[in-house]
């Protein structure tokens, strides 16, 4: 829905003229936050993707992951959120947001013999990443939330008989 304004833009001669004009839905909610989304991701029969926990950084940049070491946020200022939707990522219209996923060895004859990991694929800001191997923790490009959604995220490679199972839901609105 978009915002309709009508503004005076000139008053001579006796005559007054109105200009109107519409500003395009509006892609923030007031001041925009940077997210970090911790997430694990073990095949479908034994839970899938987990968000197991979020900060807002309040100064920073985000920082990357590196193999079996989660990324750090040691240095940096931030605030804890409270996660209650474990495979929904909410964020605001206009906020930054960093995932990353860790990607956990099943050890279960379910998981197929012949995967090297989990991936992750977030299709509508152009998210994938095909092979986070066992036990490593990937840090997914930074994007900017400007639109709603929901939109689907999900494993991008083939784990286990419910891959095409192994999903979740990103969305924004203005109350995260
Ligand atoms: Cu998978």
């Amino acid at each position: 829905m978009g915002l309709l304004g009508l503004v005076v833009v000139a008053a001579a001669g006796g005559s007054v003229y109105y200009y109107q004009f519409v500003v395009p839905h509006n892609a923030s909610c007031g001041v925009s936050v940077h997210r970090l989304i911790f997430m694990t991701a073990i095949i479908q029969e034994m839970g899938g993707f987990n968000i197991t926990n979020e900060v807002i950084l309040t100064s920073g940049s985000a920082p990357t992951a590196s193999g079996a070491n989660p990324p750090s946020l040691v240095g940096l200022q931030y605030q804890n959120v409270t996660v209650t939707d474990h495979k929904t990522i909410i964020a605001n219209l206009g906020d930054s947001v960093t995932i990353y996923v860790k990607s956990i060895n099943a050890n279960s004859t379910v998981q197929l013999s012949g995967a090297t990991g989990h991936g992750f694929e977030l299709d509508q800001y152009g998210i994938l990443d095909t092979n986070i191997p066992w036990g490593n923790w990937h840090t997914m490009p930074t994007f900017t939330a400007t639109a709603g959604g929901p939109f689907r995220y999900n494993c991008a490679q083939v784990c286990s008989a419910k891959h095409s199972d192994m999903v979740g839901t990103f969305s924004a609105g203005c109350s995260a």
